[in-house]
């Protein structure tokens, strides 16, 4: 029927579709981030408050963990100075795992999937500076090794430091949070 109440309706909500308005902004304006529920994104987590988990009961993908940690409003682990390693080794001794016990590798969250610039931490974007290889390391065997864990190291070189591994193996993995 002409003239009916819908078309009266309609032809503002097309003018704003057209215009590329935000039918939120025109009825009240976004949110702000505090009514987001579960929303950390501006949060840093470094230094002093940063804290560790390590879940070793159900092995994923370094992918999956990186969900998981997300999902769970932490991330996957970043170790950005020696005093943060110290860290995680002592979250390693209070779950047991200091000699490779109960896990001898687990991931963390630097990658350089997809990128043309090197290894970076998931968790804020940014390039890894502070670096704790295991000896040869990172050697992306394959080519296909583009995901980081911490591993307990072997021969001449036993101790925890990093090594590039297969993104898709089923791994322990650590969480961070402050
Ligand atoms: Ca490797």
């Amino acid at each position: 029927m002409r003239g009916s109440g819908n078309e009266i309706f309609c032809l503002p909500l097309a003018l704003v579709v057209l215009l590329g308005l935000n039918v939120r902004d025109v009825l009240g304006g976004l949110p702000s981030n505090d009514d987001i529920p579960y929303c950390n994104c501006k949060r840093k987590c470094h230094g002093e408050k940063k804290r560790f988990e390590i879940i070793i009961s159900h092995p994923l993908s370094w992918q999956d963990a990186l969900i998981y940690c997300k999902e769970r409003r932490m991330e996957l682990a970043t170790i950005r100075n020696s005093q943060e390693h110290d860290k995680i080794l002592e979250e390693l001794k209070r779950a047991g795992m200091e000699n490779g016990e109960k896990s001898r590798m687990f991931w963390i969250g630097g990658t350089k999937l997809h990128s043309n610039r090197g290894f970076f931490w998931m968790s804020e974007g940014d390039q890894v500076q502070y670096t704790n290889w295991l000896r040869g390391q990172p050697d992306d065997y394959a080519g296909s090794q583009k995901c980081m864990t911490y591993q307990h190291g072997w021969m001449d070189d036993i101790r925890w430091a990093w090594d590039d591994n297969y993104c898709s193996s089923a791994l322990s993995f650590a969480c961070e949070y402050c």
